[in-house]
């Protein structure tokens, strides 16, 4: 044979391999060549691809990434919106063409040729549409999906604190397929269910049920084949022949006893197994797919925890919404990977897709890693008393199971979130029938759970809210989780146990978790006094701690899941962060605060260390008194050894016990750049701090003071790193305001109002000194620029909003400004010239001499003026 010939030859043995290794079943990811269009359009289902009022898109997709960020805007657009592709396929009349979508918020009806095919309602699970009969015999095939995510009351999520992103969210697949299949038809699921129920660390029964479709019309024989295989590894083989129905579905369990030869799944070991099932006729493959298999057993006990493969393992975790900022809930497959390694990086075990079924990537990735899941659907703060939406939740619940069934991960399916919470918006007679339905409605899911799936516990998450306790709706999961959050939406961190040492004392039987703790943290907010509900970064880190601990203390508590691992997008939410819930454990870009460094220590086994204060290396330090030349400054690391070494400037500076994983050190450092180690062998990068001192005096010619007023923290406007320094007292020779009051609401410091339009300051405008007499530095002679920052607060204590228009209160907050006795403003009334939670600042120039000083004073006609922040420049000699 000559060398060409030798080539070809192996060509064509190469292309043989090839076509062996395809399956009969083709899924081919069906995501690009999409146009969008927002809102209905007549005609828009139609075969004319006239796109000029689309946009191109690349699946994954939402509408509403950007219109639920700081576009002062409140609202985001829930409605239709229209998604259309034209594609080239000649059908072959002996094959079955679906599409495969993983995920479309809420409302969706497939329209194939201009023919509807298909429609789905849910947004958080997979669905399949059969689109063989609707393709054209000609090549060209126009799909026009409708997309609707407008409120609905027969659909949960009826109300909840994230955003309800619309659009074709998660990918979509065009699959192909032969005419005898693993069922297309069953709940969006593969058809293929596996079970162990029977396993020990030698040897296991795997109890396999599928659901196979035949679409022709005569009975056909098949032979379904079973491979257990793992890594290098088969464990089992075996095959039967099976007579389908035709034209419709064949159910057939295959049960194989004394499996051997595995490893146990576990976090530490997550070694996985898949299950091959092919079915073929006469040698040819008909249909082909591999599903995951994990080989453990657990149980909970309501007074030692959770034990799995028969050993105690305390659940450490997170919850995890799955949006991102800027691409809303359209997130890659590698952006939800990312989540999962960070869950795990910290060291956690266990986590729960608060509030609805995740993407497979995130369930996948879950099994691989070792991480145990808690997975719900999103019956969230309330029901609707009717047939529709109590058979939608059902829906939600079969598809759930169905889908996820065969995840190792997956211990836990829930089905209601804090479904009271609402209550104390609804007319107090209808409340007896309210709950008397959502009783009903929860014991029948909770029986649909138990015949689905005997495998797995069910929950339900409860705050602390008296219904559920008077309605016995505790008593009906399996296990009863607990979203508590003692020390920051109300009480003090230690009445977490004692509620929870309460509820045992009351029901000693019922297992317990924690189904979410959590507290704000904003990366611009710093206070060496945090305080509930300030936002600080040290107040978060404190809320961790303190119950971290309590559920380790209690052996009782199955374990617990912080609220929440990313900061997440509630578009109507106020707080520190506007349009954000920022209880995340990281930033919404992925950037681990400092709660999840704590986390890492307090969950890990393996060695780790790490310095506190990740995104901050600038401290500017307030000098109190004109001797106070050093700058205190208060610095963490997180770890789980016994002590840390810190050397400063490559000079020990002490050794510091870690307690309840965090090590502290007041160092008193002078003005300049810092680098901070701790030992080498542990292998921490140094960290570089810059030390700023404002003196007691102010004395310097580049004088930039920009002061926070009525707040406990210290403020970074993080698009810069300007910071505006905590408040303090007026004292002659030095600076300070002078009189008024810190503001609290509802026992809270500052307002939490959304301050319109500036996004990125708003924990500066929020907290204020009200009823302030004045200001004063004693500058040097010079010409200063001065900035006042103030603004009218909506005087409530809400966490969401959803006001279309700025409130005017006219004659309520009335007041001059005088600067060293000159007037600066007469009458300014905040109320009636801007409007309430606008932001007013105010700036003018000023020649302070004869060594006077500046005296900014406020002089009160009508109500309390307020001081939210003040900058004082000098611009000029
Ligand atoms: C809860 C809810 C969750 C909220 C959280 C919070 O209890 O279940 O959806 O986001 O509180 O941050 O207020």
């Amino acid at each position: 044979m000559n060398s060409k010939k030798i080539n070809f030859v192996v060509v064509l043995l190469l292309w043989a391999i090839c076509l062996q290794a395809q399956h009969s079943r083709n899924s081919v990811a069906f995501n690009s060549g999409w146009f969008f269009h927002q809102g209905d359009m007549a005609e828009a289902a139609s075969e004319n691809t006239n796109y000029t009022h689309w946009q191109a898109v690349l699946l994954p997709h939402t509408w509403n990434d950007k219109d639920v960020l700081a576009d002062n805007q409140r609202g985001y657009y829930r409605g239709v919106g229209w998604y259309k592709r034209a594609f080239n396929l000649s059908p072959d009349s002996a094959k079955r063409y679906f599409l495969r979508f993983e995920g479309v918020n809420q409302e969706c009806e497939v329209y194939v040729n201009g023919q509807l095919a298909g429609s789905h309602i849910g947004g958080y699970t997979a669905f399949h549409v059969d689109i063989t009969a609707f393709l054209n015999r000609s090549k060209k095939q126009i799909i026009a999906i409708k997309v609707d995510n407008s409120f609905n009351e027969n659909i949960p999520p009826l109300t909840a604190d994230f955003t309800f992103f619309g659009g074709i969210y998660r990918p979509i697949h065009l699959v192909t397929t032969d005419r005898q299949v693993f069922s297309m038809n069953d709940h969006g699921a593969s058809g293929v269910y596996i079970a162990t129920p029977q396993v020990n660390a030698h040897e296991a029964t795997v109890q396999i049920t599928y659901h196979l479709s035949n679409y022709e019309k005569k009975p056909r024989k098949v032979a379904l084949s079973t491979h257990i295989k793992g890594r290098n590894q088969s464990l089992y083989t075996g095959s039967r022949d099976i007579m389908l129905a035709p034209e419709k579905d064949t159910i057939v369990q295959v049960i194989t006893e004394g499996i051997s030869g595995f490893e146990l799944w576990s976090p530490e070991s997550p070694n996985m197994y898949y299950v091959e099932s092919r079915l073929s006729t006469d040698g040819k493959e008909l249909d082909f797919v591999t599903e995951p298999l994990g080989f453990r057993w657990f149980r909970f006990d309501a007074d030692e925890g959770f034990f799995l493969n028969d050993k105690p393992v305390k659940l450490m975790g997170a919850n995890r919404h799955q949006d991102r900022i800027p691409f809303g809930n359209a997130l890659t497959a590698d952006m939800h990977r990312q989540d999962m390694h960070l869950l795990k990086d910290m060291g956690g075990n266990f986590f729960r897709t608060a509030h609805y079924p995740q993407a497979k990537e995130v369930l996948d990735r879950a099994d691989e890693l070792g991480l145990l899941v808690w997975e719900e659907i999103p019956l969230v703060n309330e029901v609707t008393r009717n047939e529709a939406y109590s058979d939608i939740a059902h829906q939600m619940l079969r598809e759930m199971i169905k889908q996820h069934h065969n995840h190792p991960s997956i211990i836990i399916w829930a089905y209601m979130n804090e479904i009271y919470w609402a209550h104390r918006f609804k007319p107090e007679e209808e409340l007896p029938a309210r709950n008397e339905y959502t009783v009903s409605l929860a014991k029948s899911l909770e029986k649909l759970c138990r015949e689905m799936d005997p495998s797995r516990y069910t929950a339900m998450a409860m705050h602390n809210y008296p219904a559920y306790e008077e309605t016995g709706i505790g008593d009906i999961p399996m296990i009863a989780g607990w979203n508590l959050y003692h020390g920051w939406y109300y009480d003090q961190f230690e009445d977490f146990g004692k509620f929870m040492d309460e509820e045992k004392r009351k029901h000693p039987h019922r297992i317990h978790i924690i189904s979410e703790f959590g507290a704000g943290g904003h990366t611009g907010i710093y206070s060496d006094t945090p305080e509930r509900f300030d936002f600080s970064i040290e107040g978060q880190i404190d809320f961790t701690q303190a119950i971290i601990q309590q559920i380790k203390d209690r052996k009782y508590i199955a374990g617990g899941a912080l609220w929440n691992l990313v900061d997440f997008s509630s578009e109507s939410r106020v707080d520190a962060t506007p349009h954000i819930n920022n209880k995340g454990l990281v930033t919404h870009d992925r950037k681990p605060k400092d709660a999840y460094l704590l986390a890492k220590a307090m969950f890990s086994e393996n060695k780790v260390a790490a310095f506190g204060y990740p995104s901050r290396n600038e401290w500017i330090y307030v000098a109190q008194h004109e001797q106070d030349t050093a700058a205190r400054i208060n610095m963490y690391a997180y770890s789980n050894l016994a002590a840390l070494d810190l050397y400063v400037n490559g000079k020990h500076e002490s050794t510091q016990g870690v307690v309840q994983g965090k090590a502290t050190w007041h160092l008193d450092l002078p003005e300049g750049n810092h680098v901070l180690s701790l030992h080498d062998s542990l292998d921490v990068p140094p960290k570089r701090i810059a030390v700023k001192i404002i003196p007691h005096k102010l004395v310097d010619d580049n004088l930039d003071l920009t002061v926070s007023l009525g707040s406990n923290y210290s403020f970074v406007d993080e698009r810069t790193g300007l910071e505006w320094v905590r408040e303090k007292e007026y004292t002659p020779g030095s600076w300070g305001f002078v009189g008024g009051e810190v503001l609290y609401v509802a026992n809270k410091i500052g307002t939490k109002e959304d301050i319109l339009s500036v996004d990125f300051e708003d924990g500066l405008y929020q907290t204020m000194r009200v009823d302030i007499d004045g200001f004063r530095a004693d500058v040097p002679d010079g010409v200063y620029e001065v900035e006042l920052l103030m603004v009218d607060y909506v005087r409530k204590s809400r966490r969401f909003v959803d006001d279309k228009e700025v409130n005017f209160k006219p004659g309520e907050r009335v007041f001059g400004v005088l600067i060293n006795e000159i007037p600066l403003l007469e009458n300014i009334d905040l109320g009636e010239e801007y409007g309430q939670n606008v932001p007013v600042r105010l700036s003018t120039r000023f020649t302070v001499s004869d060594n006077k000083g500046l005296h900014i004073a406020f002089d009160a006609i009508k109500g309390k003026p307020v001081l939210s922040g003040i900058r004082i420049k000098r611009v000029g000699y």
